[in-house]
């Protein structure tokens, strides 16, 4: 298979790097590698992302190179740190699919239990034992012999760390510290990213004060293990474009003695509502709480919105009493299970 797609590649003149719509550090550092290295390999390369590349993001050179149109002309598509069609929504509206699926396709990824693969993919280069699509691209470049040079180093640690969070969480693996040990001796300097990283990421003045409000406002519930805070859309407005309230509170919550749940209930001058669900390990209900409301997402992190005419504080008291329901059968199964 890695033979095929180094056929395809020689092949290529032109080269289209695809990124899902949910772009993420791991998609955009792996992108941004496979630019620099099939540029050093006299490709033309092409960055394309359905959605605007997120704000703490931009401190990697080069998102402003990742279009929201496909370019007219190419050869060959790679999608990277993706294979479901779902997450491609932008594309297929703009009917934009068509063509990528009429030439050949590569897909670089790392996520397994895929549901709505992608029909058209060529080839598929999916490994589950690998951190990130960046460490598969280091390991690809390895084997294949392609030019892996300090621009493209720091993208793929940057990829690695993204996904690891710092290195932190059961993704990482020994071959992954090999490989930071591999770029930090080709000269990448990680805490020169990770102050860039920060750079962009603080807070406004106002934001700081913002966040004392929400700490103020968050209502703790259920015997504590509920932290919820409704957001108005007067705060969005005025907030908003300077900070997400949702990363501003959330994680403050779940780092709260007794929290399992955090939910921020946004409410809009339109009466939509909707909600950002987070739950730490022992609390996996987050999925279950957002279909009840229509929504979905995954165990521990998801989300719903209502358009019907409930009030917000209607929203809030039935999340309170769902959750108080949900916590009940997780402490079920336990007790079950213990005797
Ligand atoms: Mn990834």
């Amino acid at each position: 298979m890695k033979q095929e797609l180094q056929q395809f590649i020689n092949d290529a003149n032109s080269i289209v790097v695809l990124q899902a719509d949910n772009p993420d550090a791991d998609s955009l550092g792996s992108a941004l590698a496979l630019e620099q290295i099939l540029g050093e390999m006299g490709k033309s390369v092409s960055l394309y992302c359905g959605v605007d590349i997120p704000g703490y993001l931009k401190y990697l050179p080069g998102w402003d190179r990742v279009g929201t149109e496909l370019p007219h002309n190419f050869d060959l598509s790679i999608i990277v740190d993706a294979s479901t069609i779902t997450l491609f929504d932008k594309l297929q509206q703009t009917n934009q699919q068509n063509w990528v699926a009429s030439k050949p396709c590569i897909i670089f990824d790392h996520h397994t239990e895929v549901n709505n693969i992608i029909p058209f993919a060529t080839v598929n280069l999916t490994d589950d034992t690998v951190s990130s699509t960046g460490e598969l691209i280091y390991n690809l470049a390895k084997e294949l012999d392609w030019p892996i040079d300090i621009i493209s180093g720091e993208y793929i640690m940057t990829a690695i760390l993204g996904d690891t969070q710092g290195l932190s969480n059961n993704l990482t693996t020994a071959q992954t510290y090999r490989i930071m040990a591999d770029l930090t001796d080709l000269g990448v300097d990680r805490p020169i990213l990770e102050e860039k990283r920060r750079e962009i990421s603080k807070m406004h003045p106002e934001i700081l004060r913002y966040k004392a409000k929400l700490i103020e406002q968050t209502i703790l519930d259920v015997d504590g293990q509920l932290a919820l805070v409704h957001i108005p859309q007067d705060d969005i407005t005025k907030y908003s474009p300077l900070y997400n309230p949702n990363a501003l509170i959330q994680p403050e919550h779940l780092q709260t003695q007794g929290v399992r749940i955090s939910v921020a209930v946004k409410s809009y001058s339109d009466g939509r509502i909707t909600a950002s669900i987070r739950c730490n390990s022992d609390a996996p209900i987050a999925s279950q709480l957002a279909e009840h409301f229509g929504g979905g997402g995954h165990k521990y992190a998801a989300g719903f919105k209502i358009l019907s005419s409930k009030t917000p504080a209607q929203v809030i008291a039935e999340c309170t009493e769902q959750t108080s329901k949900l916590l009940a059968t997780i402490a079920n199964v336990q007790e079950s299970r213990e005797s």
